[in-house]
């Protein structure tokens, strides 16, 4: 069976439960709890020897023990495998392609970065850091939501790996970035809201091994 190492405040990881899920594989987490991750396991030298080299969950264990690293990479070869979610026609594969580099370089990279401080660092954000990193979520932000302003899914008309990919860090508790998605962009929020009636969603939370952990800031 697939093993997916992760833990539930790791959106990224989620990304990939969405989609494992939406197509149906069994799987099985390997879970890494919170204090073993925030403890530095994923520095450990051991643990980039034998899982990543990269120091980073999601990693997707095949049953061949191989193991695919960086949620991009496993979303696509997972699409790819079984013909859904990637897109319909090469100019769509490459669309979901685009959008996934958009999400990895700015859209989940700011948020994600940007919620760790606010709720899971050991000291407050720095509020120099706090302003940079909000600005760079509006700037991702709209983007976004300025596209899905006539659209349903970000790319083509169904549900792709793109939005799996850009909604992963959507999903959490609002007190978590304590960011007001509602007020800002109507379009994202409208669109967070369509993906949680989406074949394979559930609450991370739920879904993915581990337990919630109140915002520390
Ligand atoms: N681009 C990577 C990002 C993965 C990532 O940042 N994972 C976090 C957990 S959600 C992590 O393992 N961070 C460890 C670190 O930055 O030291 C992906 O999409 O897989």
């Amino acid at each position: 069976m697939l093993k997916l190492h992760g833990f539930a405040q790791s959106g990224n990881t989620f990304k990939v439960a969405f989609l494992l899920r939406a197509l149906g594989v069994p799987w099985q987490p390997v879970a890494m709890s919170f204090a073993e991750f925030a403890g530095g396991a994923t520095r450990d030298p051991q643990w980039r020897e034998g899982v990543n080299a990269m120091g980073e969950v999601p990693v997707l264990e095949l049953e061949d023990g191989r193991k695919i690293t960086q949620s991009g990479v496993i979303l696509t070869m997972l699409a790819e495998q079984h013909g859904k979610f990637g897109g319909r026609n090469a100019d769509e594969k490459l669309e979901v392609l685009r959008w996934l580099f958009f999400d990895n370089h700015k859209f989940t990279s700011y948020f994600a970065t940007w919620r760790f401080m606010k709720s899971f660092a050991a000291k407050a954000p720095d509020p120099a850091v706090a302003a940079f990193l909000t600005s760079r979520i509006d700037s991702a932000f709209f983007v976004v939501d300025k596209h899905l302003a006539a659209r349903s899914y970000v790319v083509g008309d169904t549900l792709t790996i793109a939005d799996m990919s850009l909604s992963g860090y959507l999903f959490f508790p609002a007190d978590e970035s304590g960011y007001p998605l509602e007020e800002r962009f109507a379009n994202l929020a409208a669109w967070r809201d369509r993906l949680k009636k989406a074949p394979g969603w559930g609450d991370p939370y739920e879904v993915l091994p581990g337990e919630r952990i109140a915002p520390k800031w």
